[in-house]
C-alpha cells in the first residue's frame, strides 16, 4: 500500500458558523478560527477540513453558493481567508474547502440568467423539464422534503433541486458546468488550498430521461437515478485529470448510498477518481424503513459488521475514511455512547475505535470535548432547513408533535451545530452577543477550557491518540482482523502489519462483561498503549474485566 500524508493525517471539521464569533454578531467567522488556531494545534490534527465558507444566501448555512470565488461576509474577507491558510501552513497544518458542486445558490449569477428565458445562454447550466399534466416533471421528492421540482414563472418550466428549492441541480451533462467547476478548483487550488471535501459528489450524473421513482408517496426517493449514476466515473476521472492530478492534494467525496464495492470505484488507487468516500451505511444503522427520523435501536453485531466490511474490502485497494458525526449527524456520544454518566468514558472509548482503524480520522468540532446533542423547548429554536421542513410536512400529515419533537431530539441537525463551548461564560465564550442558534445548555461542565485543564479529560486523551498514531505506523496501515465477531456487547480487533501488532478491546455497553481472548491470538508479552481506564496491575489480556464502557489498546509481542 503507498504511503501518503493524508493516509497518515487527522482531519478537524469547522463548522465556520458555530466555531467561533469574533466580533459579536452570533456568527461565528474566520477571525474568530484563526484566534483558536492554537487549540487546535495543541490537540495535534494535520488537516482542517471547513464546511463552505464562500458567498451564499444562507438557506442551507452555505451548502448553496452564490459565488464561489468570494467569501461570505458574514465570515469575514478574502484576506482573512489567506491569512487563515498562512497561518495553517505557518503551523504545518493544512486545509481542505468544501467543493459543493452538485448545485449553486438559486442567487447564483448563472442561475440567475439561467431562470431568464430558454434560450438563455446559461439555460443549460441547470436542470430545465416541462411539467407533465400539469404536474411536475416527475415524482421525485427532494432530501428537504416535498417534491424535487419547482416551477419557475417566468418560463413555466421546472427546474430539478435534489435539496432545497434554493438549491438547483447543476447540469454535468453540459460540458460548460464542467469547465467552469474545474476552472473554480483551480482558482483555489492555485492560492494554495491542500484539497476538497466534495458535497454529494456521487449526486451528479442523474440518468437519462429521469424517470419516475417507484413506492406510493406522492414524491418518492430516486436515489436509483441519481446515486452513482452513470457518467459519474468519467466526470470524476475528467476532473481528476483536468485538475485534480495537477496538484498534491486529498480529496474525500460525501457519496450517500455507496457500498464498500462501489467505495473501490471511486477510491481504487489505480483509477484516478479520490483519495477516500464518506460511508453512510454506519449512519444508516438506525434509520427505520421510513428513512432516518424513524429511529430504530441500533444493534453492536450490526455496527461491527458494518465497519468490518469497508475495513476488509477496501484494505490494500483503496481507503477508508473514520467518521462517527459530522455536522449533519447527531453527536456521537448520543448516539453511540451515553451522554449522561458515563459521557467522558464512552467518547474516549468511541475516539480509541475512530483512531484505531484503517483510515482517516475525520474528527468534527467539539467532538473532542464529548459534546453531546441539544433538546431546545419548541421548534422555534430550530434553524436547520432539513428540520424545518420536515417539522411541517409531519404535522400536516397528521403526526403528534411530540413524536415529531423526539426524531428532532435524536436526529436533527442542529445537534451537532449548536456553538462550540469554549468556557463557563455567558453563550459558552462562543460570542459577546446573541448566538445564531442557542448554546447547550451544559456548556457549564463541558467546555474548551476546563477540559484543557483537566489531565483525564476527552480532550487530552483525543491528543494521546493522535500522538499514537505518528509513533505507530500499524495504527495507520495495519491490517485488520475482528475477534468475537457475534459478541453483542464487546468490540476487539486486531491491527497488524509486519512485526507489529496491536489489540483492541472495547465495551460499548454500561454493563461490565468479560473479555475472553481467542486462544488463536498468541503471544509472550504485552504492553498498554492506551486506554480509558487505569490499567490494573493483576489485568490479563486473556481476559479482562471490561468496566463501563471501557477502551484499551494493547501491544502484542
Ligand atoms: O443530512 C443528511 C442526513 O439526513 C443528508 O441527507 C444530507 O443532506 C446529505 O448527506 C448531503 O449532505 C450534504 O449536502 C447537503 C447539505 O445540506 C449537507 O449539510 C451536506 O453535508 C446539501 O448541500
Ligand atoms: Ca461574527
Amino acid at each position: 500500500m503507498k504511503k501518503t500524508w493524508w493516509k497518515e493525517s487527522v482531519v478537524y471539521q469547522i463548522y465556520p458558523r458555530s466555531f467561533q464569533d469574533s466580533n459579536g454578531d452570533g456568527v461565528g467567522d474566520i477571525p474568530g478560527i484563526i484566534s483558536r488556531l492554537d487549540y487546535l494545534e495543541q490537540l495535534g490534527v494535520d488537516v482542517i477540513w471547513l464546511c463552505p465558507v464562500y458567498e451564499s444566501p444562507n438557506d442551507d448555512n452555505g451548502y448553496d453558493i452564490s459565488n464561489y470565488q468570494a467569501i461570505m461576509n458574514e465570515f469575514g474577507t478574502i484576506g482573512d481567508w489567506e491569512r487563515l491558510l498562512q497561518e495553517l501552513h505557518g503551523r504545518g497544518m493544512k486545509l481542505i474547502m468544501d467543493l459543493v458542486v452538485n448545485h449553486t445558490s438559486d442567487e447564483h449569477p448563472w442561475f440567475v440568467e439561467s431562470r431568464k428565458s430558454k434560450d438563455n445562454a446559461y439555460r443549460d447550466y441547470y436542470i430545465w423539464r416541462d411539467g407533465k399534466d400539469g404536474k411536475e416533471p416527475n415524482n421525485w421528492a427532494s432530501f428537504f422534503s416535498g417534491s424535487a421540482w419547482k416551477r419557475d414563472e417566468a418560463t413555466g418550466q421546472y427546474f430539478l433541486h435534489l435539496f432545497s428549492s434554493k438549491q438547483p441541480d447543476l447540469n454535468w451533462e453540459n460540458e460548460k458546468v464542467r469547465r467552469e467547476v474545474y476552472d473554480l478548483m483551480t482558482w483555489w487550488l492555485e492560492k494554495g488550498v491542500d484539497g476538497f471535501r466534495m458535497d454529494v459528489i456521487n449526486l451528479i450524473s442523474k440518468v437519462e430521461g429521469l424517470p419516475d421513482a417507484e413506492g406510493d408517496g406522492k414524491y418518492n426517493f430516486g436515489g436509483e437515478f441519481f446515486m452513482n449514476g452513470p457518467r459519474i466515473h468519467e466526470f470524476l476521472q475528467e476532473m481528476n485529470r483536468e485538475v485534480l492530478s495537477k496538484y498534491d492534494i486529498m480529496t474525500v467525496g460525501e457519496t450517500p448510498g455507496v457500498s464498500p464495492g462501489e467505495a473501490s470505484l471511486y477510491v481504487g488507487e489505480d483509477r484516478g477518481e479520490l483519495n477516500m468516500v464518506f460511508q453512510f451505511e454506519l449512519m444508516d444503522i438506525d434509520a427505520g424503513p421510513g428513512g432516518k427520523w424513524n429511529v430504530t435501536p441500533w444493534k453492536l453485531v450490526d455496527f461491527k459488521r458494518i465497519m468490518g466490511k469497508w475495513q476488509v474490502e477496501l484494505d490494500g485497494k483503496g481507503w477508508n475514511s473514520l467518521y462517527l458525526n459530522n455536522h449533519d449527524q447527531p453527536r456521537m456520544v448520543s448516539r453511540f455512547g451515553d451522554d449522561g454518566e458515563y459521557r467522558k468514558e464512552s467518547a474516549k472509548m468511541l475516539a480509541t475505535l475512530l483512531h484505531t482503524l484503517q483510515g482517516t480520522p475525520y474528527i468534527y468540532q467539539g467532538e473532542e470535548l464529548g459534546m453531546t446533542n441539544v433538546k431546545f423547548a419548541g421548534i422555534d429554536e430550530y434553524r436547520d432547513i432539513e428540520t424545518i421542513n420536515m417539522y411541517k410536512e409531519y404535522l400536516e400529515a397528521g403526526r403528534a408533535e411530540k413524536d415529531v419533537m423526539a426524531s428532532i431530539y435524536s436526529k436533527g441537525r442542529d445537534n451537532a451545530r449548536t456553538p462550540m463551548q469554549w468556557d463557563a461564560s455567558l453563550h459558552g465564550g462562543f460570542t459577546t452577543g446573541t448566538p445564531w442558534l442557542k448554546i447547550n445548555p451544559n456548556y457549564k461542565e463541558i467546555n474548551a477550557e476546563e477540559a484543557l485543564r483537566d489531565p483525564d479529560s476527552v480532550f487530552h486523551y483525543y491528543r494521546q491518540l493522535i500522538e499514537l498514531r505518528k509513533r505507530h505506523e500499524v495504527i495507520v496501515y495495519g491490517r485488520y482482523d475482528v475477534l468475537l465477531e457475534e459478541d453483542e456487547r464487546i468490540y476487539a480487533y486486531t491491527r497488524t502489519l509486519g512485526e507489529e501488532r496491536l489489540l483492541i478491546v472495547l465495551n460499548f455497553f454500561a454493563d461490565p462483561v468479560t473479555f475472553e481472548l481467542p486462544e488463536a491470538v498468541a503471544f509472550d508479552s504485552y504492553e498498554r498503549l492506551i486506554g480509558n481506564y487505569a490499567w490494573p496491575e493483576e489485568a490479563d489480556p486473556r481476559r479482562l474485566q471490561l468496566r463501563p464502557f471501557e477502551a484499551q489498546v494493547l501491544k502484542l509481542n
